[in-house]
């Protein structure tokens, strides 16, 4: 299951104290300082991780302690600086402050890294007759991790009409297929690779009516649309007539409509599904009227109209990021 929320508690190094040393000195009968200063401690940072898919293991680690800085020497000698902490996560964590409330980084590409704590800097040892002092604290904070799948695809619609079907057809993903709602439990990326173009498509959990207040799987999926390029909107068209497709259609819009980020103005492609089914052509033509798009056909199971819908969603996108 995917855990999309997690809070966590961290604390850079501490700076060590900078040292306090003496050397007699013969030759001009006076004694010299020789303390070396404090290693700084080690900062914390994020980077997002291509291999890592969840938020799973911070529920079981929610606590980050980087080391604080060694100790310098007599000598002059400077104390190590320790090394950062790094914590692996999801591309697409977007992590806040728990305690001002304010946005830190959103974790949007791989290997893109942030400082989350800074370490303390080191302690001035008693060098050149320095007075010694302490080193500084590391940063502590408290923050929220809340992670927004990337996709350029995302298929939405009712439970059992064939999301992951599709999926499964269209790309490398693996998502179970059932004939009862809510097979799928949490979000499943897959990629659709072409000889001359790919994108990534991505499964959520059914929308029903009232998704978006928290009904059925709640709207925490929601959350995933945020960042879709295109939304690849599901209908099972053999409903028990074309009406009620179209009614299915619009509670699916509705619920975009609500979330606390409208997710209207995402582009959606229009796909009918289970064309081979009996029922499915007759309510089609009224369907396409009254939504006034174009509406693709397939078949997910038997894997028909699926090119078409391909090279669709592909030029789509070409014309997004143009
Ligand atoms: N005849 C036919 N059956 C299909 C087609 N696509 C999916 N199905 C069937 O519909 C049922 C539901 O398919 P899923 O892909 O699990 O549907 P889903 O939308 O992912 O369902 P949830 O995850 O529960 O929301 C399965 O029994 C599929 O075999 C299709 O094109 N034709
Ligand atoms: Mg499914």
């Amino acid at each position: 299951m995917l855990i999309d929320e997690a809070k966590i508690y961290i604390r850079a190094g501490n700076g060590s104290k900078g040292t306090e040393s003496f050397y007699r000195s013969k030759r001009h009968l006076r004694v010299v300082g020789t303390g070396g200063d404090g290693g700084k401690g080690a900062d914390i940072v994020a980077v997002a991780d291509a291999d890592v898919y969840n938020l799973l293991d911070l529920r079981y680690h929610s606590y980050f302690k980087a080391k604080n800085g060694q100790c310098g020497s007599s000598n002059n000698k400077k104390g190590r600086n320790a090394q950062d902490l790094i914590i692996r996560l999801p591309v697409g964590t977007v992590i806040k402050d728990v305690k001002t409330g304010c946005f830190l980084v959103d974790l949007d590409n791989p290997g893109k890294s942030v400082v989350l704590a800074k370490g303390g800097r080191g302690g001035r040892g008693n060098s050149r007759n320095r007075i010694s002092t302490d080193g500084e604290p590391g940063q502590e904070k408290e923050l929220f991790l809340e992670l927004k799948q990337i996709a350029d695809v995302v298929v939405v619609g009712l439970p059992n009409c064939g999301k992951s079907t599709l999926i499964c057809a269209l790309s490398n993903a693996r998502s179970k297929i059932a004939d009862y709602p809510f097979t799928t439990k949490g979000t499943i990326k897959g990629m659709v690779k072409n000889d001359d173009f790919s994108f990534t498509v991505m499964d959520i959990p059914a929308l029903i009516e009232g998704s978006s207040q928290g009904r059925g799987l709640g709207n925490r999926f929601l959350r995933h649309l945020e960042r879709a390029k295109i939304i690849l909107h599901l209908i099972d068209m053999p409903s028990k007539d074309a009406e009620t497709a179209f009614l299915n259609y619009r509670i699916i819009n509705k619920e975009l409509r609500l979330y606390e980020h409208n997710l209207t103005g995402i582009p959606q492609i229009i796909a009918a599904n289970k064309m081979d089914l009996a029922g499915a052509e007759s309510n089609l033509e009224i369907f396409r009227r009254r939504v006034r798009a174009k509406v693709y056909l397939i078949s997910a199971l038997k894997k028909q109209g699926l090119e078409d819908l391909v090279e669709g969603i592909n030029r789509r996108l070409q014309a997004l990021s143009n």
